[in-house]
């Protein structure tokens, strides 16, 4: 195939990223991908402008050429904080009462992805393949094919894809998916957000899907699959069995003093339910106060997107909620809830998944959620480590024998805590194995290679997807 055009919102440069020690699984998947086909990876620098003018700084670095634009003040309000934080990503998790509908968002996010579109069009060579991702950039393609791009042009929306139902509150919801539609390749991480996105091109649209997922539209013929994505793990399992893993393993054992550890390592996101896993570790507490004072939650949670009254408040709720928890039930050699707001290089979060004996991984609502998969592949096998995980993240589809919780429900994750503590090690063993393999062969290569040789084909899908999404007839439920 030719180079590889990587198009994203921000771009993570490989070395300063490694130093800094906190590449999300986005990066990491990306960088992988780039070494191994040679390309550009293209995006927002992060830098602020006082005003655009397309200047590109071209990188290379670690084997990844990055190409990298600077945004104006009133871009990074109107297109990155407000059209995709405050509108898109809250109703993309179905949050729909966080969802803020402003007109200047909307033009902001048009204008930008009119100053990617200049600004990348001149990159881009007769053979290349083009992939963009996610949510930021769902018009991007459209204007590409305005300016004469022929290029096959792939998107991965790493979100979930809402049920049309809410989708449908979203001012131009119309436009804004017919411009989708100017890909060849469209993919999602679960057959779930396949089959949301399906029924609103049939239902909204009243357009075909074809039995191999492909929809017709003014010509062109568009591939919908489901890709689930998974983490490096060659990469993740170097950096478990480091000296740096062993002394995090060691400093985070050697202070709980034989306590029980549970674990959670989220962005500090109201997407990833931490509120209500806190109010289920006090629940557990306060049920089986035999166990207080034997267990600890450690939380790593990272602020993120800070400029956005949402993610403040969700900032306050939870350091409310750990005064409180651990005022009621700490005591003079013992806190319940280690609350950590900081990130942490790879090598040392492997220690961290590897010393704690429970992972909660309790999203109300997650594309995917890599933390999971890299805490089965932190696990020793011979002793491993139990997964609570959400049935709302899209791992869960494919990690079935994890503790599989409602969220919402503090009973239930308060009782699936005590289990999870409890289950002995021959169920451990049994359910890490299938865990490990899961995790293991739809790694990020897979998920790499299944996608890209999806969008090199010109003729369809190469293969039929693993879990083909049926087609739907009625809205699919909320689950
Ligand atoms: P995120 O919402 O960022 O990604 P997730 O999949 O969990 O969620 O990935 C987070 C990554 O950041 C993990 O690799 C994790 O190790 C890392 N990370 C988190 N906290 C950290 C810390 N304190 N220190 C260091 N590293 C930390 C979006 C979607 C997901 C989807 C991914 C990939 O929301 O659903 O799985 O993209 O497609």
């Amino acid at each position: 195939m030719g180079r590889l055009i990587v198009i994203s919102n921000r771009v993570s440069v490989p070395s300063a990223a490694g130093a800094a020690g906190a590449q999300g699984g986005l990066a990491v998947a990306l960088n992988s991908a780039l070494r191994t086909h040679g390309g550009i990876w293209f995006g927002w620098s992060g830098q602020e402008t006082a005003e655009f003018t397309g200047h590109l700084d071209m990188q290379r670095n670690d084997g990844v050429t990055t190409a990298t634009i600077d945004l104006e003040p009133q871009d990074i309000d109107e297109y990155y904080n407000g059209y995709a934080n405050r509108t898109l990503w809250p109703l993309f998790h179905y949050r729909i009462d966080l969802t803020e509908y402003d007109r200047n968002f909307g033009e902001g996010y048009e204008r930008v992805n009119e100053r990617f579109a200049d600004s990348v069009f001149p990159l881009i060579e007769p053979d290349d393949i083009v992939w963009i991702h996610d949510y930021h950039l769902l018009p991007l393609a459209s204007i590409l094919r305005g300016k004469g791009v022929q290029n096959r042009i792939g998107l991965f929306v790493h979100t979930p894809w809402p049920p049309t139902r809410l989708l449908a509150s979203l001012p131009f919801h119309d436009r804004l998916v017919a411009s989708m539609l100017q890909h060849d390749v469209i993919g999602f991480q679960t057959t779930e957000w396949l089959e949301s996105f399906l029924h609103y091109v049939q239902k909204e649209m009243g357009l075909k899907v074809g039995l191999d997922n492909t929809i017709e539209y003014e010509g062109r013929r568009i591939v919908a699959r489901a890709f689930p994505i998974g983490i490096d793990y060659p990469e993740f399992s170097e950096a478990v069995a480091s000296p740096a893993a062993a002394e995090a393993h060691d400093r985070l054992k050697a202070s709980v003093r034989g306590r029980k550890i549970l674990i959670g390592v989220d962005r500090l996101d109201y997407s990833k339910g931490l509120g209500e896993r806190f109010e289920s570790f006090a629940r557990f507490l306060s049920d089986h106060p035999e166990r207080t004072g034997n267990v600890v939650l450690l939380q790593i949670a990272p602020p993120s997107r800070g400029d956005v009254a949402s993610y403040q408040q969700i900032r306050e709720d939870l350091e409310r909620k750990t005064g409180h928890i651990n005022g009621a039930h700490a005591d003079v050699d013992f806190v319940p809830i280690r609350y950590v707001n900081r990130g942490y290089p790879r090598n040392q979060l492997a220690g961290f998944y590897r010393a704690a004996d429970v992972a909660l991984v309790t999203p109300l609502r997650d594309g995917m959620n890599l933390v999971a998969k890299e805490y089965i592949a932190a696990q020793d096998p011979e002793d491993p480590g139990v997964l609570v995980l959400s049935q709302f993240a899209g791992a869960a589809l494919r990690l079935k024998d994890a503790l599989l919780v409602n969220p919402h429900s503090v009973e239930q994750v308060a009782e699936t805590i005590q289990r999870a503590l409890d289950m002995p090690l021959d169920e451990r063993r049994r359910r890490h194995a299938k865990l490990l393999a899961a995790v293991r062969d739809e790694d990020v290569s897979h998920w790499l290679d299944q996608f890209l040789r999806t969008l090199e084909d010109e003729d369809g899908p190469v293969e039929a997807a693993p879990e083909p999404a049926t087609q739907p007839t009625t809205e699919p439920a909320c689950s």
